[in-house]
């Protein structure tokens, strides 16, 4: 059995590449929830979305993010009445919060009722949160003035990782990132069981920072990957300095002044034995093994669905 710590595209990707080299069944998928937030009372997972989308062969290879040949009538007429309407659901989207919120309200735990969707869309992989517990991903923004800051101030430099992600297209400067609720959190039983259990994790190419991090404010969860080290593979969101896809690389910046795979290296250190930086990166395999991790060089950019066979079936191998 090979766990899994991933986040959106580049995780789900990661994670079909996968089921091409190991039985699904045999994969256990532990998914970021730290984006998750709340529209029109409506629980959204967009993580667990994504990952549950893309294995179902539902993706919007367009937009990145909710499902293919989606339509937005809903949102037209939320907008119409007059809301900003920042954050788009699309209608067949919609239906997927619909039944999860339902499910919560009902007293369901997010893990099963990711189970639910998983197996109404005949997923085999086993897609979980990491917990059932809220926690969410917060972005304290710099200042943007001399002002000197008040509790006001601060309020207003406090975004959610939504607001920062979409509504203000993640041009925010920032100073630190916090995960809300991480330290009450309780790590999902099944979970904890997947890291103790399995032949490997592999921490799929998703930020770090933003959905890997996480899962790794839980101390339940860094303790059980600190054991498993030795059997713990990450694969570099980085290539030449400059992000796959996403803010990574403004944030490395904002928070390291660096903004190379080795930073990402360096963050992963405690739980990582063996790193994957991409061909273009092999100038950094002696600085990475300096960290006392091994550096293995592979092709990382999963441009098709071939690439990301071959990274996965690379990184298996291992
Ligand atoms: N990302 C955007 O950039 N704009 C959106 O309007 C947007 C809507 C959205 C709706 C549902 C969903 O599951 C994801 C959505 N995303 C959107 C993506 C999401 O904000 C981020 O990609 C993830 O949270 C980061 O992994």
């Amino acid at each position: 059995m090979i766990t899994v710590l991933a986040g959106g595209v580049g995780g789900s990707k990661f994670i079909r590449g996968l089921t091409n080299q190991v039985p699904p069944s045999s994969i256990v998928a532990v998914v970021n929830i730290g984006d998750d937030d709340e529209f029109y009372g409506l629980h959204v997972s967009p993580d667990l979305d994504t990952v549950t989308y893309v294995l179902a062969g539902l993706d919007n290879n367009v937009t990145g993010w909710g499902v293919k040949d989606e339509t937005y009538n809903a949102l037209s007429m939320v907008k119409r009445l007059g809301d900003a309407a920042w954050f788009t659901l699309g209608d067949r989207d919609l239906g997927t919060h619909l039944y999860r919120t339902k499910r919560l309200k009902e007293g369901a735990q997010l893990s099963e009722v990711t189970r639910e969707i998983s197996k109404a869309h005949n997923i085999e992989v086993d897609v979980l949160p990491f917990t059932d517990s809220s926690v969410r991903t917060m972005i304290l923004g710099k200042e943007i003035s001399d002002t000197k800051p008040t509790v006001e101030f601060d309020v207003q430099r406090l975004f959610s990782f939504q607001e920062y992600f979409v509504k203000h297209h993640h041009q925010i400067e920032i100073s630190s990132i916090y995960y809300e609720g991480a330290d009450r959190a309780i790590l999902n039983p099944e979970v904890a069981e997947a890291l103790a259990s399995c032949k490997k994790v592999l921490v799929a190419p998703s930020n770090p920072l933003l959905s890997i991090g996480p899962m790794l404010a839980i101390p339940r969860l860094k303790e059980l990957l600190i054991q498993r080290r030795r059997d713990t593979i990450a694969v570099s969101p980085i290539v030449q300095g400059e992000a796959v896809k996403g803010p990574l690389q403004d944030i490395l910046r904002d928070l390291y002044g660096d903004t190379s795979a080795v930073s990402v290296a360096k963050f992963y250190q405690p739980y990582v034995g063996t790193f994957v930086v991409d061909s273009k990166d092999s100038c950094l395999v002696k600085e990475i093994e300096a960290l006392d991790m091994n550096c293995v060089v592979f092709d990382t950019l999963m441009t098709d669905k071939e690439a990301e066979a071959k990274l996965a079936g690379a990184v298996v191998e291992l």
